[in-house]
């Protein structure tokens, strides 16, 4: 069976076979939307017109009709004016306001006053669009993409009342887009009626590399990174009080699985004094305390803290954040002095203080296999981070949330979109030629140059789904709340301190479910379901597959973004039958799981038969597979 322009929805942004239908035409007939993004497609063709209406640039859909319907070839209509629609069957046009594309409108001297509406400069993409639409003649404005003046606002933008020509700046002599231009195109048919020629092709360019962001490279990029005012001026997020309750915090954030800044956590914390810079941390351990750090690519374990005093001392006086070199810990919290010593400091705040948080608890084992090293405990870590330091874009492990807490100095987060679809991998990398420079960094070098090519331009751009990345600019004393899915990059302004903690949110249950179904063992879906979860909360992972049996598993994938090729390979899954199940004769239905609430006494067990299993039972199952 061959479906030869779309495949599978986790290859949507790989697969293309992309026509150009443009041009002006008389009245076709054309076929409305079936579905919006949020249903999920049920057919070869509804998938389609679910991806288009993901990809920026897609404004529509030929479906030709020829062959069986699998092989019924899909073409992409970069902006649908009509012609030669009559000359298909199905069209399908998408309800997107706005076309993004690669490239510019261009212009020649005779047209010059006829064809560009307006200019303007330093002004945000929003304000663009917002003028554009209110102007009776404007269809769409081009804008250089490499904007370094301001972190929201492009240097130049030119409002067109036509597009003639077209132009993605490709420079065939050096197989390079020395200038990088963007253009949105207003897609209101009646406004573009007459307004486009038909023989123009914007289909090329865009989709080099597969992405949809034109302006990547970093090859040791020459620019500077923002400055800390420039990049308050551009967090726009939602800060909260930290005295919110636990109950008010997980129904209003964990649940919608919405991103927020806590302020005012750490008012109470020791750390506050103890953590207010590195040099004041240092004297707080012992000089053979070890500890692993990061300098450069470079990691050094088992360091006594006394070379890491002195690397600090030699790296402070270069003081810098365009030499390498800076230094960076990453610590396990796990339970041992050093922990012990940092606990009397910190706390964990308010919001997230709850004896069942962490379904991972639930499931040590589980926990130990994709967490190593740990002994147990939550998932926390400090970190410590000098001036031009960061880590690389990435998607948090095993599907866990994570708070972090910052002591002293400043980080920058780059927080790309969480739509479905929104963000491919490789839009957030480094052009390939750099590909070195998208391996893992804790240091300046790497860092400063992904920074200041990718980062610093990443809110600039409308990613599909017409959605946007955020910077924010993380001050001491703030907490930022991160749902998992979110492709997120950190860099260290200046001397930073934080705490951070990662764990399995009831809130994020079904992926967590997926997780487990797709990477956990035997017994441990049956340890999370029976033992972990209340009524509600079996009743949504009901929702998403039931019952549980070895073919109904292997249609489960996990939704999320997988980065970095870091994720679960879905074919490890090990599966028990119903009937396995079923059959156990140590399931004992009178256990309450290790002494916390009995959530799963009679009455509040649903009506499919449900039998418990003690976590003793569990876990003695776990070593007999493992034996
Ligand atoms: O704060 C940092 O330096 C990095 C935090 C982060 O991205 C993480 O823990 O996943």
């Amino acid at each position: 069976m061959t479906r030869p322009c779309y495949l599978a929805p986790s290859r949507r942004f790989r697969t293309f076979c992309l026509y150009l239908a443009f041009g002006v035409s008389s009245s076709v007939e054309l076929k409305s939307p079936t579905l919006t993004p949020s249903i999920v497609p049920q057919n070869w063709q509804d998938e389609a017109i679910y991806e288009c209406e993901v990809l920026s640039n897609c404004g529509g859909l030929i479906f030709d009709n020829v062959g069986t319907p699998e092989e019924r070839a899909t073409h992409m209509l970069h902006v649908p004016i009509g012609v030669g629609f009559g000359l298909y069957p199905e069209i399908y046009v998408s309800s997107k306001p706005w076309l993004v594309h690669r490239g510019a409108v261009t212009v020649s001297t005779r047209d010059v006053a006829s064809v560009i509406v307006r200019t303007a400069t330093d002004i945000t993409i929003e304000e663009a669009r917002a003028w554009c639409q209110s102007d009776e003649e404007c269809i769409g404005f081009s804008f250089p993409w490499k904007s370094e003046k301001s972190l929201l606002t492009v240097d130049e933008v030119v409002f067109i009342n036509a597009i003639v020509d077209f132009d993605y700046g490709y420079n065939a002599n050096s197989n390079t887009y020395p200038v990088e231009w963007i253009t949105h195109i207003l897609h209101d048919r009646s406004k573009l009626s007459n307004r486009i020629s038909d023989n123009i092709d914007i289909r090329e360019g865009k989709w080099q590399e597969g992405s949809t962001t034109p302006y990547r490279p970093c090859c040791s990029a020459n620019s500077t990174m923002p400055t800390i005012q420039e990049l308050q001026e551009a967090d726009t997020m939602e800060r909260i009080s930290c005295n919110i309750s636990r109950a008010d915090f997980y129904e209003q954030y964990e649940m919608t699985r919405k991103m927020v800044i806590l302020e005012g956590c750490t008012d109470e914390w020791k750390a506050k004094d103890r953590w207010s810079s590195i040099e004041r941390l240092l004297d707080r351990f012992d000089n053979e305390t070890t500890w692993e750090f990061f300098v450069d690519s470079k990691v050094y374990p088992e360091s006594t803290w006394s070379s890491v005093k002195s690397y600090y001392d030699i790296h402070k006086k270069k003081n810098s954040i365009e030499t390498s070199g800076g230094l960076r810990l990453f610590r396990r919290l796990d339970p041992d002095n050093i922990t012990n010593t940092l606990k009397e400091d910190y706390d964990v705040p308010q919001p997230f203080q709850d004896p069942n948080l962490d379904l991972y608890e639930k499931l040590p084992k589980f926990k130990t296999k994709w967490f190593p090293r740990g002994f147990g405990g939550p998932l926390q870590w400090f970190i410590v981070g000098s001036y031009g330091t960061g880590t690389g874009p990435h998607v948090d492990p095993h599907s866990t949330d994570a708070w972090s807490t910052l002591l002293t100095g400043h980080k920058w987060w780059v927080i790309y979109p969480k739509l479905p679809g929104s963000v491919s991998e490789i839009e957030t990398k480094c052009s390939e030629a750099c590909s070195d420079e998208n391996s893992e960094f804790h240091v300046s070098s790497k860092a400063n140059s992904w920074y200041v090519s990718v980062a610093k331009h990443a809110s600039k751009f409308y990613y599909n789904n017409d959605a946007k990345a955020q910077l924010i600019l993380q001050r001491a004393g703030e907490t930022i709340y991160l749902p998992h899915g979110t492709i997120h990059a950190v860099a260290n302004m200046d001397e930073t301190i934080a705490v951070t903690e990662k764990w399995a949110s009831r809130g994020n249950l079904e992926e967590i479910w997926r997780e487990i179904l797709t990477s956990g063992e035997p017994g441990d879906w049956q340890a999370l379901y029976y033992h972990a979860l209340n009524k509600e909360e079996r009743k949504r992972i009901r929702n998403i597959l039931w019952p549980i049996t070895e073919e109904s598993v292997k249609d489960i994938i996990l939704s999320h973004v997988i980065y970095g090729g870091k994720g679960t390979d879905p074919s490890t899954f090990r599966y028990e039958t119903e009937e396995e199940v079923d059959d156990e004769e140590d399931l004992d239905d009178e256990e309450d799981w290790d002494g916390e609430e009995d959530w799963d006494d009679e009455e509040d067990l649903d009506d499919d038969d449900e039998e418990l299993m003690s976590y003793d039972t569990y876990l003695l199952k776990y070593e007999d597979v493992h034996s």
